[in-house]
């Protein structure tokens, strides 16, 4: 590769590059040896950047310090150059108490602190959404700011990274998307999955900007990157800029390349950075040999100096392993209206919504149709009216987006409410809850948090095909660090939503669609998340149910009653928290039997989770009540023989109570 001279005003710049990128370089060659030998400080794989430090260093010299900065999982050099302290990070990738993260991220999950470093993402592609958050956040702030997210060109062909870049163009977002490609997806060329050179050239079918550029010289990508983040600063947009780069190491530590051809891996060194540097400034008599290498002595022995420095570090606590997971919630009821309103389902979610936006100016709602239409269901309602489109707006079908909005905009001081449309549509964007909104809270030890609140609604009603029809709330409530509320009335619509735009973790609203048109009287309040509401109480069994099979669930108590069996009915409202206490009070209270009811299928389902809790507890007359594991069909007549109903209900009480209570073991 041959350069043109660096120009006079270049070199204080490329000098500054040069260190940089032999800091990055010295500080992988340190992870590198303490990965290795029999007992390795650095433990697990990690994925060092040699041969791609030209990359955040010329993007990070483009870049104010208001900017954010989302890096691939191969991203030291990205959280080195963001501003992060080299210890921080050496004692994250070392899992130490004094890592940035406390030891729970590693090397590929380091998120930072609310600075200009936001997180790496383990996931390739996955940052692409978040960063559409966070450039959202940052456009609503009129901060001025910009976000670069980097990944590689593997993960150019991630469904969510696709999405991201589907999003940013409809929302014309200041984010610049970096793609470093060395070349190779993992142990794959890339060459091999992708047709053609110059994966840029995708840009021009997103509407957006698009160059191919030498990565491996700082001055071209801080030029090039500079000219997005100006023209993105402006209001015009995002590009997608690729860095042309070389993998000089193995995809990992412990990667001994067996797959690579040596003629590609000397390629590769050809074109190293640092190399290549050197020579255009020896080549401009800026720096001669000796200085080249007092420095290289110079930087290497800060390296070994820092590796020995946070060898000699503490582990984590072990008694810290449960904080932070969510934040504890304290609070009471807050009656907001004294005037008892008359509300359907639909209409009490359009109000929550309302006095959400009107309340806190931080609140966004967006989702599929939600803005000019109102929302499929008309939840959103004439909100874009009132509010503007900058507050409800409409959003691609692009669900990975939408969550990852919501995720990165909420990690950005936002409080969006996204809507998905339908519960079964939430699964092809699950990593954006599961692997992203859940984790921020615990990795960053409560320095940041994703508090969002996305809406969905679910259920079984005749004719919703087997896509359009599951009760999968157990799949959200088994993870850590998640809210999981089922209003099951109007009261609770209005209120849990509430409740959860008031909460700092991300929550999951799941409305029960059935129940849309039901009418109610709604005391306009926020009770706090995680209680649940007992219904009626009775002395022979306790009926605990949410959602739908809640209102059935009291169906049922009015039919028992009528042959003078009395049921109580828990409608617990949120699976997590989970009321537990007042759960194990019903059921002592009501003959301490207890028939859980719900409408997702039985294996697996949440009624499995009450009962053993109720059997810990020393409760052993149990029983549950759920969809047979079967997939749900749309015909009116098979989904009646499977939903369970009100008969059904009444049968399995009256079979509990004829059951002779098992004698605890
Ligand atoms: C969604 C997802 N799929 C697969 C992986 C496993 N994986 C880890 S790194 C990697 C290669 C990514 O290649 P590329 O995006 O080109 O980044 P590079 O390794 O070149 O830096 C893969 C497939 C992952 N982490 N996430």
């Amino acid at each position: 590769m041959t350069y043109a001279p660096i120009s006079e005003n270049d070199v204080p710049f490329a000098l500054l590059a040069l260190e940089r990128m032999m800091f990055i370089r010295a500080f992988e060659k340190a992870c590198w040896d303490l990965s290795a030998g029999a007992q390795p400080a650095i433990i697990g794989s990690i994925h060092l950047c040699a041969g791609q430090e030209a990359v955040p260093v010329g993007a990070c010299a483009a870049l104010a310090d208001s900017d954010k900065i989302i890096a691939t999982y191969r991203g030291h050099g990205w959280a080195l150059e963001s501003g992060l302290s080299p210890a921080s990070v050496l004692g994250e990738i070392c899992l130490r108490q004094s890592g940035i993260n406390g030891g729970r991220a590693g090397s590929a999950l380091i998120m930072g602190d609310g600075g200009r470093f936001v997180a790496e993402n383990s996931i390739v592609g996955a940052g692409g959404p978040i960063a559409d958050g966070v450039a959202l956040a940052l456009s609503y702030q009129k901060t001025g700011g910009v976000v670069v997210v980097s990944f590689g060109d593997g993960a150019m062909n991630q469904g969510a990274l696709h999405e991201a870049l589907v999003f940013a163009t409809t929302r014309k977002l200041p984010v610049v998307f970096v793609c470093e490609n060395n070349g190779w997806s993992e142990l794959t060329p890339t060459s091999r999955i992708v047709p053609f050179d110059r994966l840029s050239r995708r840009a021009n079918g997103y509407g957006m900007p698009g160059a191919t550029i030498d990565g491996c010289d700082p001055l071209a990508v801080r030029d090039t990157i500079g000219l997005a983040a100006d023209r993105a600063r402006r209001g015009e947009g995002p590009s997608l800029i690729e860095c042309n780069t070389v993998r000089l190491w193995g995809h990992y530590n412990k990667d001994v390349e067996h797959y690579r051809p040596k003629a590609e891996r000397a390629a590769a060194a050809e074109r190293d950075p640092i190399e290549a540097m050197r020579r255009r400034l020896e080549a401009v008599g800026a720096i001669d040999s000796a200085t080249f290498k007092g420095l290289q002595a110079k930087l290497d022995a800060e390296a070994d100096s820092l590796a020995d420095q946070v060898t000699g570090e503490a582990a984590p606590d072990p008694q810290t392993a449960r904080d932070h997971v969510v934040q504890t919630s304290v609070g009471t009821s807050i009656v907001v209206d004294d005037q008892p309103q008359t509300w359907t389902y639909q209409q009490a979610v359009n109000e929550a919504l309302r006095a959400e936006l009107r309340e806190r100016q931080e609140v966004v709602v967006f989702g599929e149709d939600v803005g000019h239409a109102g929302g499929i269901f008309g939840c959103t309602r004439n909100l874009q009216r009132e509010f503007g489109e900058h507050r409800v707006f409409d959003t691609p079908i692009a669900e990975a987006a939408i969550l990852g909005t919501a995720v990165g905009s909420s990690m950005a001081g936002l409080r969006p409410v996204a809507e998905i449309m339908w519960m079964d549509f939430i699964l092809v964007a699950l990593d954006q809850l599961i692997n992203q909104a859940a984790n921020v809270r615990y990795v960053t030890r409560g320095r940041m948090s994703a508090p969002l609140v996305v809406r969905v609604q679910q259920g079984a009603t005749p004719g919703s095909c087997a896509q359009h029809a599951q009760s999968l709330e157990a799949l959200l409530a088994h993870i850590p660090g998640l809210r999981v509320g089922l209003p099951s009335t109007p009261q609770d619509a209005y209120d849990m939503l509430r409740a959860a735009v008031a909460d700092p973790d991300p929550c999951v609203i799941i409305e029960a669609r059935e129940l849309y048109q039901t009418k109610g009287t709604v005391l306009p309040k926020i009770t706090p998340i995680g209680s649940s509401r007992l219904r009626r109480s009775g002395r022979d069994l306790a009926i605990v149910a949410w959602g739908m099979a809640a209102n059935k669930a009291e169906e049922a108590a009015e039919a028992l009653a009528a042959e003078g069996i009395e049921a109580s009915v828990l409608d617990l409202r949120w699976l997590a928290p989970l009321d537990s206490t007042e759960l194990m009070k019903v059921v002592e209270q009501s003959g301490r039997r207890a028939l859980i009811v719900h409408e997702a299928n039985t294996t697996g389902g949440f009624g499995a989770e009450i009962l053993s809790r109720l059997i810990e507890n020393g409760f052993m007359n149990v029983a549950r009540l759920g969809t047979p594991d079967v997939r749900i069909p749309a015909s009116p007549v098979l989904q009646r023989a499977l939903l369970p109903n009100c008969e059904a209900i009444v049968a399995a009480s009256k079979a509990l109570i004829s059951r002779r209570e098992p004698v605890a073991a």
